[in-house]
């Protein structure tokens, strides 16, 4: 089975281009403009074994939010197609990934609810760089929504604002990992007593 997904996503502001296969083995080609936000992506890549080439182009000289955004809601596009109509997979995922300082954990549930918690004030007004960390957040709500997944995003403590982002992203591909994975148990049953997650 072929769980694989291709998005070309353009608007007046950005134009994406996601592929991605979830049964991969962590390969990345990112090039999204923005250097931090490649390195985070290829995170969620690598730890949740997904083989992901992400290519963007946005009116980064305007702000990096509109790109940041549309990201998040192509990648939501791209797992939840390659995911069809979710027979056989685990649903829920936790993961608690620590960096030296920094603690972080994601918790996601494929319900086709679309719910974010997100806790992380200690990145709040932060930079790495010139990117504005306060755009994680934007970027897990167009993920969620267009995932429609439920999310919880918690940074529990850290000193360094790269570590507590970087442990946030592979956190996410940890439990995206779990989550998206096929339980053999299930021989295909949609894992809900509704007989549905659409
Ligand atoms: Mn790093």
């Amino acid at each position: 089975m072929n769980r694989t997904a291709v998005i070309d996503r353009k608007t007046t502001e950005t134009h994406i281009t996601i592929r991605l296969d979830l049964d991969g083995r962590g390969e990345q080609t990112i090039a999204t403009g923005m250097p931090f936000l490649d390195h985070m992506l290829a995170q969620v890549a690598r730890h949740g074994h997904f083989d992901l080439s992400v290519e963007a182009t946005g009116d980064l000289a305007v702000d990096f939010h509109h790109t940041v955004e549309d990201l998040g809601i192509a990648l939501g596009e791209a797992v939840s197609q390659a995911l069809g109509d979710k027979a056989g997979i685990v649903r829920y995922g936790a993961a608690r990934v620590p960096m030296d300082d920094a603690l972080a954990s994601v918790v996601v549930d494929l319900s086709g609810r679309p719910f974010l918690v997100f806790q992380a004030p200690q990145l709040k007004g932060g930079r790495v760089g010139d990117f504005d960390l306060d755009l994680v957040r934007e970027f897990f709500q167009g993920l969620t929504n267009h995932l429609r997944a439920n999310l919880h995003v918690q940074v529990e403590y850290g000193q360094n604002l790269h570590h507590m982002a970087e442990a946030i992203f592979k956190a996410l591909g940890r439990a995206l990992d779990r989550a998206t994975g096929l339980d053999p148990r299930l021989s295909g049953v949609v894992p809900s007593t509704k007989g549905s997650l659409a």
